[in-house]
Parts: C-alpha cells; structure tokens; sequence
C-alpha cells in the first residue's frame, strides 16, 4: 500500500513549550483528567468531506488543495486511494473516528443502482481498514443537497419523486453506517427549507419532513440499527431559511411530530453563529432539555454571516463548550466531530495535520480549563446562591406548586423587594484566571 504523506511523522505530545508545528502542546490522549483520559473525554473525529474530498473551491475560484491523489484520474480509483489515505491519516493524528456523507466515499454514478454498487465497494474497503486500525464510524449521513435534483430540497421537495429518492438514499445510507457499526447517523437538513414564501406549502414541508424521519426511525428498528439519530440545527444557508434554525426550532418541531424520543443534537458551533447564539447556549439548552448528543467541533467569523468552517481555535469557546459537555457527564455516543476545513490558502497536505492539531490542542486545554472550574465549582456555586431564593419562603411555595396568583398578591402587598448584583465582569474575569491557567 502507498503512503501518501511521506514526510509526515506520526504527531506526538511534546508538552506546552514545544515549538514543533508537527506535535501536540497539549493534548496528550493517555493523561488523565477527572475520571477519564483526554481520549475518552474528547472522541475526536475526522469529517471525511472536508479533509478528503473539500478542494479548496468558492464562490469565486476554484480548488486550491493540493492532495497525494490528486493525480489519480478514474473516480473509483481515487475514492480507493482516498481511503487508503484516510486511515494513514486517522493513524498518524491518533484520531479514533471519523464521519462520512454516502457521497464523499464513493462518486456518485448515472443510477441509484450503479451508485450504491460502487458505495458497496468502497464499504468493503472501508470495513477492512476499520477492523485492523481500530478506528470506528461515529456517524455517517447522506448528502441531500449537492446533486441538483434536490434544488427544491429533499423531505421537503414540493416533488414527491425527489422525496421518494431521498427516501431511497437514506435508506442505503443507513444500510451502511449500520455495516460499520456507526454509533450513530445524523440528519442535517441541507436544503430543507425554503426561499419564498410566495411558492411555498410550509405545512406540508414540514408534515413530510417528520414523515421522513418516522420513516428513518421504523427502517432503522427494522434492520436493528441501535446507533443514535442526531438532528443538526443550522439557521441559514444555503436555503435562506433553515427548517432546522437551532436547538429550541427543531426540539419544537419533534415534541409536535412526536419524535423527540427518537433523536439527539448534533450541534455545529458555526451553526450556532449563524442563528445569533454562543456555541454554549445551544449546548446547554440541549443539555437541560436531554438532547446534547455530539458536536461537529469547528468555528465561524463573527463578521461573516456564512459557514466558513474553520478549525476550532478559540480558547474562550472550547472551554465553555467543554463546561457544558463534562456538566452533560460526557458525549456518550457522540464525539468532537471536526466539520472543519483549512483556509484556501492553507493548501499544502500538512496543512491537513496542522489545522486538525490546532483544533485538538484548543479543545485539550479547554477539556483541562474546563475541568478546573467545575472542579472548584466557584461558577455554580454563584449561580446556586443567585437562585437561593426559590429554596425556602416563597420562592419554595412557587416551585412546588403550592401558591396562585391570589397568595402572591397578598406576599408582595407585605414584603419588600431587595435585589442582588450579577456580578457579570466578576465572572468574566475568574473564566479569564482559569484560562490563563492562574486559578
Ligand atoms: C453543513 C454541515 C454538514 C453536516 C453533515 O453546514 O454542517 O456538513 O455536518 O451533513
Ligand atoms: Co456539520
């Protein structure tokens, strides 16, 4: 078998004052912090899209990448040598999963026949190089958006034959992540929305959109898939309206169909950008709510309004994410998921390594910040006492039901109110001392 990146070694730890760009400052996947080693806390992922079939193109140019399979012209034989490349990849980074769209492993062919022939052939391959590394599926998924027959959408094409091949795509789909024993299949809406309301049946998109997924959740007892559904919010883009906006729209959208039981959140910090939120309001509103499934680990510009997909890199984001994930007692069959990409112009094959290092050493140390702080519990012991009140008196007969309306008016006719600070730039100033790692 070729090695397709030659002069790159397998990446070591070297500790926090390294100066090799090749090797972790940070993580250090066998040491331990709480009750787990860096590894089992963080589950890191490879997104097979952007690391091995992203090119580098936009809206105004196209591919920059350069990639060691570059020069194979037949399709088949490149999507073989992708694999190949994949799993030298997983190995050299140490990264244990990775996650795949049906299009990014196998190009697609002139019929749904042909096509899933080739995808049973890459499967075949894929399986082989999962059983010797050991590397696993985290999720896989299906690309309902990039071929044009779904320009109106997929489950909520105004087409019923569009409906019915994405059905059939799903199916297939989910046929092979089941194969290789994927922990999971997500469901993002790529095209499941809308652009004018002028040409749209809303309320029949979105009762076919739950159709779709009642039907996901039947086929996937029917060949006894146990891995978890995550649904993954995104606001905008490319529809202008996302069906799926954030947490809160799309746990709306299921508690009405009746399908919260059946699904979890995989959750896009760039996709939280987008809807005007922190990556820590979604999670920790999954969170509350049950629903914090997996994460795809990446970050936006916060003076774009799109998707740029970089490599996670801030530390204030990490660690608050972090915060919320050790607070969630983990990601159980969920992982970090680096939906992520190198800039245009970080073109050259060990960019690849450099960028998924970067990410991998923000989320380390903010696994490590993140630890701290809710070993000390400083933050929640702040927010307990800011909620004292709802513990006794009062406050206590509102939480256990045990008072109306009229009780309240006669409590507040007699009581004076006294109000206490929140204290923000306190708190913001100990998150700093945790980062700076002088707590
Ligand atoms: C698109 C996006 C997807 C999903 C999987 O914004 O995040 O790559 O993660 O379809
Ligand atoms: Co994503």
């Amino acid at each position: 078998m070729s090695e397709y990146f030659k002069n790159i070694p397998k990446i070591k730890y070297e500790g926090k004052n390294s100066d090799n760009p090749m090797a972790f400052k940070y993580y250090n996947p066998d040491e331990v912090v709480g009750d787990k080693t860096m590894k089992e806390h963080l589950k890191f992922s490879v997104a097979y899209w952007h690391t091995f079939t992203g090119g580098g193109v936009d809206p105004f140019g196209s591919a920059t990448m350069q990639r060691p399979w570059d020069h194979i012209t037949d399709p088949m034989d490149k999507a073989k040598a992708r694999v190949d490349a994949a799993f030298e990849f997983f190995d050299k980074l140490g990264v244990e999963y990775f996650c795949f769209h049906d299009r990014d492993i196998a190009p697609e062919a002139d019929t749904l026949a042909e096509t899933n022939k080739r995808l049973d052939e890459i499967v075949k391959l894929i399986k082989d190089r999962m059983a010797s590394s050991g590397v696993k599926l985290l999720w896989g998924t299906a690309s309902l958006f990039t071929n044009p027959r779904f320009m109106h959408g997929a489950a909520t094409s105004c087409n019923a034959d569009v409906f019915a091949y994405a059905a059939a795509q799903v199916k297939k789909a989910m046929e092979i992540t089941h194969e290789l024993d994927g922990a999971g299949y997500t469901f993002w809406g790529g095209r499941e929305g809308y652009e004018t309301l002028l040409n749209t049946d809303m309320k029949l998109e979105l009762d076919n959109m739950a159709r779709f997924l009642h039907m996901a959740v039947d086929y996937a007892k029917e060949i006894g898939f146990k891995g978890t559904f995550y649904i993954e919010p995104k606001p905008k883009e490319p529809t202008k309206h996302q069906y799926d906006f954030d947490c809160a729209t799309v746990l709306g959208f299921l508690k009405s169909y009746g399908l919260d039981k059946h699904f979890k959140f995989n959750i896009e910090t760039n996709h939280a950008t987008l809807a005007g939120h922190t990556m820590q309001h979604e999670l920790h509103f999954a969170r509350i709510n049950g629903m914090l499934g997996s994460v795809d680990a990446n970050q936006g510009d916060m003076l774009l309004g799109w998707d740029t997909d970089q490599f996670p890199t801030d530390l204030y984001v990490t660690t608050l994410a972090m915060y919320e994930i050790l607070k969630n007692g983990g990601l159980h069959s969920g992982g970090l998921n680096f939906d992520a990409k190198p800039r245009r112009t970080s073109f050259e094959p060990e960019d690849m390594f450099y960028a998924h290092i970067a990410g991998m050493d923000a989320f380390a140390r903010g696994l490590k910040i993140a630890h701290k702080m809710l070993s000390d519990g400083k933050l929640e012991k702040f927010v307990q006492e800011r909620y004292s009140s709802f513990t006794k008196g009062i406050g206590a007969d509102i939480v256990n039901g045990k008072v109306g309306f009229k009780e309240l008016e006669q409590y507040a006719l007699n009581n004076t109110i006294t109000n206490t600070s929140g204290r923000q730039e306190v708190l913001e100033a100990l998150v700093n001392q945790y980062i700076l790692g002088d707590l």
